[in-house]
């Protein structure tokens, strides 16, 4: 059913450090329980599933400068995520991440660009999320390390978060797009402008425009002279109606059906070269259904078809 069959390589990432509500550690866990493995392989994928990697536990940690709490755990276990996600591509083997709190992007889409650089290529970026992840540890209002991210990924800073693999910026602004965006601070829009990140899709222009419109728009700027796109997707960008175990819910997010859609048409572009899955905080979700939403818009992604 799903074209081609691909070999992939699940690393969980129990990683909640990055986000004051706790819980997200606990997230590839309930996205194993929830059937990942065995739906992809009903779908004709190999999965090797990695494990997850170590990750400090914060009661066992000071967490620092209180405007990046943690920054120095969480750089360490956004290195070890790179370097698997490195050596998954080596193998010849899609890196699928399952976090965890979204400051793991800044290990995984770092091990992507620094595989393809090698091959010198670079690589696009789907950020799709109800939030912006643009902060800098001088901007963000909470020293959230989950708020920064995609800013570490575009050589905005934190510093220690964009230099891993020892070079920055890992993406080019126009490969990197958001999509699904409702919360952005004030000042965020600014790093987003001085970034010169310009294909911001909102959820208002989804819903003026639609998701088939704007995921065409999005994937053509994603894979223009790059090798192809990791996808973040932050659970939190689908409605808290379907979607209500996250760190942090959104009023107004995809629906359940425009979710499918989005990964469906992903899979039909066959470009993506990587994926990753975060925020799922099962302390706070309804039996798990978060979890087997996130299975469900995984196996969309990697080809599954209605028909
Ligand atoms: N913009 C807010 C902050 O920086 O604190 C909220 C960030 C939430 C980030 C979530 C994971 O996408
Ligand atoms: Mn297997
Ligand atoms: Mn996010
Ligand atoms: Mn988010």
């Amino acid at each position: 059913q799903a074209l081609p069959p691909r070999k992939i390589k699940l690393i969980g990432v129990p990683l909640d450090m990055g986000a004051s509500r706790r819980g997200v550690d606990m997230g590839p866990s309930a996205v194993r329980v929830a059937g990942l493995e065995a739906r992809l392989e009903a779908l004709g994928h190999q999965v090797t599933d990695g494990g997850n990697i170590s990750v400090a536990i914060a009661e066992t940690k000071h967490s620092g400068e209180q405007n990046a709490r943690y920054l120095q755990e969480i750089t360490e276990t956004c290195t070890k995520a790179a370097g698997m996600v490195t050596k998954a591509l080596e193998q010849g083997m899609t890196p699928l991440v399952i976090g965890g709190d979204h400051s793991v992007a800044a290990g995984s889409v770092s091990g992507v660009a620094e595989y393809y650089r090698h091959q010198n290529q670079r690589i696009g970026l789907l950020w799709i999320d109800a939030h912006g992840d643009m902060n800098t540890p001088e901007t963000s209002p909470s020293g959230n390390v989950h708020g920064m991210p995609l800013a570490a990924l575009l050589g905005l800073g934190p510093e220690s978060l964009a230099n891993i693999c020892g070079w920055s910026p890992k993406v080019l602004p126009e490969n990197t797009v958001l999509i699904g965006v409702r919360d952005i601070d004030a000042t965020e829009k600014e790093n987003i402008k001085r970034a010169g990140v310009t294909e911001v899709y909102t959820m208002r222009d989804i819903d003026e425009r639609g998701m088939r419109t704007v995921m065409e728009e999005a994937l053509r700027a994603a894979g223009r002279g790059t090798a192809g796109y990791h996808v973040s997707l932050d659970m939190d960008w689908i409605d808290p109606e379907d979607a209500p175990g996250v760190g942090t819910p959104v009023r107004g997010g995809a629906t359940y059906r425009e979710a499918h859609l989005a990964m469906e048409i992903i899979a039909d572009h066959g470009r993506m070269v990587s994926f990753e899955l975060v925020e799922v905080n099962p302390v706070i979700d309804e039996h798990n259904r978060t979890a087997d939403l996130a299975v469900e818009l995984i196996c969309s992604a990697f080809g599954k078809k209605i028909l």
